[in-house]
């Protein structure tokens, strides 16, 4: 596949292709579906060419992730890094057992298949990059913007983990009340200097976290306020708060957990609605615009299939009306340059793009960590995605996912060790 074979005999072909699992420190973060472990699981991949360059990605690390990756892994050497149609048919025919039927991206939400290619697309498209001395930004087509935004991602949470985990306490101490997430949005606006505040919710009943989100407007009159309750919300619930959030947030994140929910909520207000639940997966589109659910996508190249798919996504939203913005889990700084990369080559990113990283503590990186300035954060310089790897500290996050025993990221199973009655079952309000 890709390109006929005398175009590409010149380039060097994909040597070795490695997937390392990492296990890296996580704070008690709060959300519906329970509390954040001790460690947050993802894998680092490193795609190597002929001539020793190496193209780096950042994907999930749970062991369905896992074993798709190390199933695709040992087809793509030989490959030309630019063979990403080789990718894609190695990928669907490892996973799904047929052949890519010629759709560069999956339409159904065959979310492993997304991932897998989505994770090593990016491994490719830095090695591509690297091999021409490029920004990975360039090669996506261009920055349109120096600088990407990005938001203050605000949690409620614990001081400190249940079972001792073998490292000190996060320095951001406890999160309970309003005074406690003024007191955080306060302290990663100083910073950071973010300029838009997101609230996770879906903790604590929802007058209690709209009385938060009126605290922070309170001490943030200027700045934008989104909360996502991650589905945690009824339909009547959400309907019974409309009047109460709407001019007070710039959207309303997953309040209800399907998409037919969130389409008669968007029935009944001007409130834009937005989503990194219910549409997650081009096929999911149609539906969505029907009707009339979701008025904004949240891209993530780690489960829409990669930057391009990104891009692709940001097009469509263009077309057929709606607004895009960026979800995140926990990651590290791989993971954020390729998302500030494609951010930087998305005219129609319409929102400041969300990221865990301030709650980060572990990088794998060689930089360290990317600094944020003014909320913004510019793509790496350098070739590819302008970050490269730090062995001893990639030696060592592995060592810490051989030994914290998550397999699977499990948030409701830790929240039992605080409430053995616990459920995630949702809505839960
Ligand atoms: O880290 O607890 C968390 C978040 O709730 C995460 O799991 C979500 O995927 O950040 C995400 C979101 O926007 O829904
Ligand atoms: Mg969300």
């Amino acid at each position: 596949m890709g390109a006929p074979a005398d175009h590409q005999s010149r380039l060097p072909r994909i040597s070795d292709v490695r997937v390392t699992p990492i296990a890296f420190r996580d704070p008690p973060l709060l959300n519906v579906a329970g509390v954040h472990e001790p460690f947050a699981l993802r894998s680092i991949l490193e795609v190597e060419a002929e001539d020793g360059t190496i193209g780096l990605g950042e994907s999930y690390g749970d062991t369905a992730t896992l074993a798709a990756l190390a199933a695709v892994a040992p087809q793509l050497v030989g490959l030309s890094p630019w063979d990403l149609a080789g990718l894609i048919n190695a990928a669907t025919l490892s996973i799904t057992g047929s052949p890519a039927t010629g759709a560069p991206y999956p339409a159904v939400a065959d979310k492993t298949l997304a991932v897998t290619i989505g994770a090593f697309e990016v491994a490719m498209l830095d090695l591509q990059a690297r091999l021409l001395g490029l920004p990975l930004h360039a090669l996506l087509g261009g920055a349109v913007r120096e600088r990407v935004p990005f938001a203050a991602y605000l949690f409620y949470k614990f001081a400190h983990h249940r079972d001792d985990p073998g490292y000190p306490a996060d320095p951001w101490g406890e999160a309970l009340s309003d005074a406690d997430l003024v007191a955080q949005a306060q302290r990663m606006v100083r910073a950071y200097g973010f300029g838009s505040l997101k609230l996770k919710a879906g903790v604590f009943p929802p007058e209690r976290e709209i009385a938060t989100l009126h605290a922070l407007r309170h001490a943030f009159p200027d700045h934008p306020l989104r909360i996502d309750p991650n589905g945690g919300w009824s339909l009547s619930t959400a309907k019974r708060l409309l009047p109460q959030l709407e001019g007070v947030v710039e959207y309303l994140e997953d309040p209800v957990p399907t998409l037919a929910d969130m389409g008669q909520l968007a029935a009944e207000t001007t409130l834009p609605l937005a989503t990194n639940m219910v549409t997650v997966a081009f096929g999911h589109l149609p539906e969505t615009l029907r009707l009339g659910a979701v008025q904004v996508v949240l891209s993530d190249h780690h489960y829409w299939g990669g930057l391009r798919a990104t891009q692709r996504l940001a097009d469509l939203a263009r077309v057929f009306g709606l607004k895009i913005a960026m979800h995140s889990n926990s990651h590290l700084g791989i993971s954020l340059a390729a998302m500030t990369h494609v951010a930087a080559t998305i005219p129609n990113l319409d929102y400041a793009c969300d990221t865990h990283y301030p709650w980060q503590e572990d990088e794998v990186i060689a930089e360290g960590r990317l600094a944020f300035a003014h909320g913004t954060l510019a793509p790496p310089p350098g070739p590819g995605l302008g970050v490269t790897l730090d062995r001893t500290a990639l030696a060592a996050l592995h060592q810490t996912y051989l030994t914290c025993g998550i397999r699977v990221r499990d948030d409701a199973k830790e929240m039992r060790k605080y409430d053995p009655s616990w459920s995630s079952a949702r809505p839960r309000f």
